[in-house]
């Protein structure tokens, strides 16, 4: 099946930039091999960075999913979806979940991306759109008309480690299943991957999995917004790769998002982001 890779360039949803040039740069590389759909900002747009405002960016980030959202769901073809800070994630998700209908979703990330208004301290809608895509909250980010949000009880949450206390309390009760980077040094990876699949999978279609860069650790993959130390190794990040690639019937879109080229050291999130990218593009456009 022949995926349609959309490169969203922006940064909108977090104060520190560089996301949106990590699309873009990501975007180039893939240009040798194949097409690649770009999405920018609105030209006139000038980010948001105070840290007062706890809304930081939210129409452009609405404008910007909204184009998204269309780009996928008007497209035959598998979404691949590059960013960009996980604020796009709102826009891929939701438009594969309207696409195949009823789909479970990994979310790849240090952090749970599981606060609303009112439990954000930092105001960075990247820390908002796994709450949204559930329904939990957040009506203001959808703009678009969605079909259904994505089922909580099919939700599951890898690599977590990074946890706001008022977030944790949004994942109690939204009753979102979440393995942390130490559930997987006990559990093993290969384990909390099948463990995660199973849920997702449980009564859905197909999934959908946003894989955040910054789950991987800092010595591997500095170049994110928001690094977390304590991160999985290279071997951990791999084996997941290729139980997915196992499993890539099942899958119904990707999203790779916050590679951020300013914080990158000696190219090395760069190089871990087109290894990932090359092994599932040619997986996918075998299937
Ligand atoms: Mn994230």
């Amino acid at each position: 099946m022949e995926a349609i890779i959309i490169s969203a360039c922006t940064d909108a949803g977090v104060h520190i930039d560089g996301a949106s040039l990590g699309a873009y740069k990501l975007g180039k590389y893939l240009e040798n091999k194949y097409n690649v759909t770009y999405i920018n900002n609105t030209s006139n747009f000038i980010k948001d960075k105070n840290p007062k405002n706890l809304q930081k960016n939210l129409s452009e980030i609405n404008i910007f999913n909204n184009k998204l959202y269309h780009t996928i769901i008007n497209s035959p073809k598998f979404p691949f979806t590059i960013g960009g800070d996980h604020s796009i994630s709102i826009g891929s998700a939701l438009a594969s979940n309207y696409k195949n209908g009823n789909i479970g979703i990994i979310w790849f990330d240090a952090h749970p991306d599981y606060n609303t208004f009112n439990t954000t301290i930092t105001g960075n809608i990247h820390g908002l759109p796994l709450a949204t895509i559930n329904g939990f909250n957040n009506k203001e980010l959808i703009n678009f008309k969605i079909k259904d949000y994505i089922n909580p009880k099919n939700t599951v949450i890898v690599g977590a480690r990074s946890i706001d206390e008022l977030e944790k309390e949004n994942l109690k009760q939204a009753g979102i299943k979440v393995f942390t980077t130490n559930d997987i040094k006990k559990l093993g990876i290969k384990y909390v991957i099948n463990e995660a699949l199973k849920i997702a999978l449980n009564n859905t279609s197909k999934i959908h999995i946003s894989y955040d860069l910054d789950v991987i650790d800092p010595n591997i993959a500095p170049g994110v917004s928001v690094p977390e130390k304590n991160g999985l190794t290279k071997k951990e990040a791999l084996i997941a790769l290729n139980l997915f690639l196992e499993k890539i019937d099942n899958i119904a879109s990707f999203d790779l998002v916050e590679f951020n080229p300013l914080k990158d050291i000696n190219n090395k999130t760069y190089d871990i982001s087109t290894t990932i990218l090359d092994t599932l593009l040619d997986k996918i456009n075998l299937k």
